[in-house]
């Protein structure tokens, strides 16, 4: 895949590491100079990275056309739900206002203006709004094509900066024509659609437009997976991890790729532990850090979905009420985490044998020493791949619970 922005960025080795080539082999180097202390430094820098690394996304579009519903959706609120943006069928959103992510808040959806209203003419708007500072612009697009839609993606594109155009309220164009015709096919209805918005801008001069077809009240039906393979295939690492952490659970292809996400910080933290003036865990013979262990969970819990809150957004978004997602919820971890809860995490490991081999191959060869490097490496592994498996399997329930398999 990969757009205009990725071509930008340095390869890297593999979907299972955040570090470039260059990276690996310095990390290498320093190790073997320097030993872990001087290897744990730039995987720390690493993760300095993956914290502070900010994820802004213009939403941008005519008034009406259900920007701000589409961001009440993509951080899982509803619109009367507290922080959420303000929609209705009055012209709304008067200046850009950033939404950040109730678990990421270095992701940020910013609302913005509608164009081509009295106040914003569309000339007056693409200056006064700072294209640049944005990541990418989704162009959202209610019904009729218009003049402004086409400024915008110009503007987007003359700026070398990514767009994709969604076309939103489509659930209500598919009732209107289902009521209409008798021998109504939805998948060509849609089809219809994505042509036509495709033509239109074809015609204004761009030549790959990527359109998405989207209710933002049933965000997890037509093209939303495809928009995320879009963008997944189109932002540089850092911030294509962060994107997909900060989705929604609407469906198990969202829970797996945040897993896969995931697995990538485990070697990571795991390198971490065992620094100097680490506290062990009382009762775990192996060495380990239970401050990055705790950590590590608290942070996999929240990105899956699994905390009090996220619950509460889902059980809303899916219409349920959250009990019925708790219950299906087996998992220590879920609760106040305390040593004795690592304990128990610890002997089901000691079962569970991961070899120096099972470990995220395509990085062993670079800095496989690091990974001999004690059973205080090992151990954190191990539990962390535990943690992350137990918290998928949970999350897999959840999100079935709430809408299904479908
Ligand atoms: N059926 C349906 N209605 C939607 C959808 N998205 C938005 N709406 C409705 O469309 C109206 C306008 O949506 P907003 O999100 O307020 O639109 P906006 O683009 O933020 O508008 P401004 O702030 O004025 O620029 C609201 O009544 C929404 O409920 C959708 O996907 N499906
Ligand atoms: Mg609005």
């Amino acid at each position: 895949m990969g757009g205009s922005s990725s071509r930008d960025q340095p390869t890297e080795t593999s979907n299972s590491s955040f570090f470039t080539e260059d990276e690996l082999r310095n990390l290498k180097s320093e190790y073997e100079t320097g030993g872990m202390e001087k290897a744990k430094l730039l995987i720390q820098r690493k993760i300095n990275d993956l914290e502070n690394t900010e994820l802004n996304i213009a939403v941008t579009g005519q008034s009406g056309a259900g920007k701000s519903t589409f961001i009440n959706a993509m951080r899982g609120l509803d619109k009367d739900d507290e922080g959420a943006a303000e929609t209705g069928p009055t012209e709304g959103t008067m200046e850009p206002t950033g939404y950040r992510h109730p678990n990421l808040p270095n992701v940020c959806l910013w609302d913005l203006p509608g164009v081509g209203t009295p106040k914003f003419p569309a000339r007056k708007y693409l200056k006064q709004m700072k294209f640049d500072k944005y990541d990418f612009f989704i162009i959202i697009s209610g019904c009729r094509f218009t003049e402004n839609d086409v400024k915008l993606a110009k503007e987007s594109k003359r700026l070398k900066k990514n767009f994709y155009f969604v076309r939103s309220k489509i659930e209500n164009d598919l009732h209107a024509m289902r009521m209409e015709r008798g021998d109504f096919n939805e998948e060509e209805e849609l089809e219809k659609i994505r042509n036509y918005c495709n033509r239109n801008l074809q015609e204004a001069g761009i030549q790959s437009p990527r359109v998405f077809l989207i209710s933002s009240i049933d965000l997890n039906r037509y093209d939303f997976n495809l928009l995320n393979n879009a963008l997944e295939g189109d932002l540089p690492s850092i911030k294509k991890s962060i994107y997909i952490l900060a989705l929604p659970n609407l469906n198990l292809e969202i829970v797996e790729r945040k897993k896969k996400e995931l697995k990538k910080r485990v070697w990571m933290l795991a390198s971490l532990s065992g620094a100097i003036g680490a506290v062990p865990v009382p009762g775990v013979s192996l060495g380990c850090d239970i401050a990055i262990l705790i950590g590590g969970i608290i942070d996999f819990r929240k990105y899956m979905g699994l905390d009090d809150a996220s619950l509460q957004r889902l059980a809303k978004m899916a219409g349920k009420p959250v009990e019925d997602l708790k219950a299906v919820v087996n998992s220590p971890l879920v609760g106040e985490i305390t040593p004795d809860i690592i304990n128990r995490l610890a002997w089901g490991t000691a079962a569970v044998v991961i070899s120096v081999l099972e470990i995220t191959l395509d990085i062993i060869p670079v800095v496989g020493s690091i990974f001999g490097a004690g059973s205080s490496f090992l151990m954190t592994y191990k539990l962390l791949t535990g943690v992350l498996d137990n918290l998928t399997v949970n999350a897999e329930k959840v999100v079935t619970a709430a809408f299904g398999t479908d």
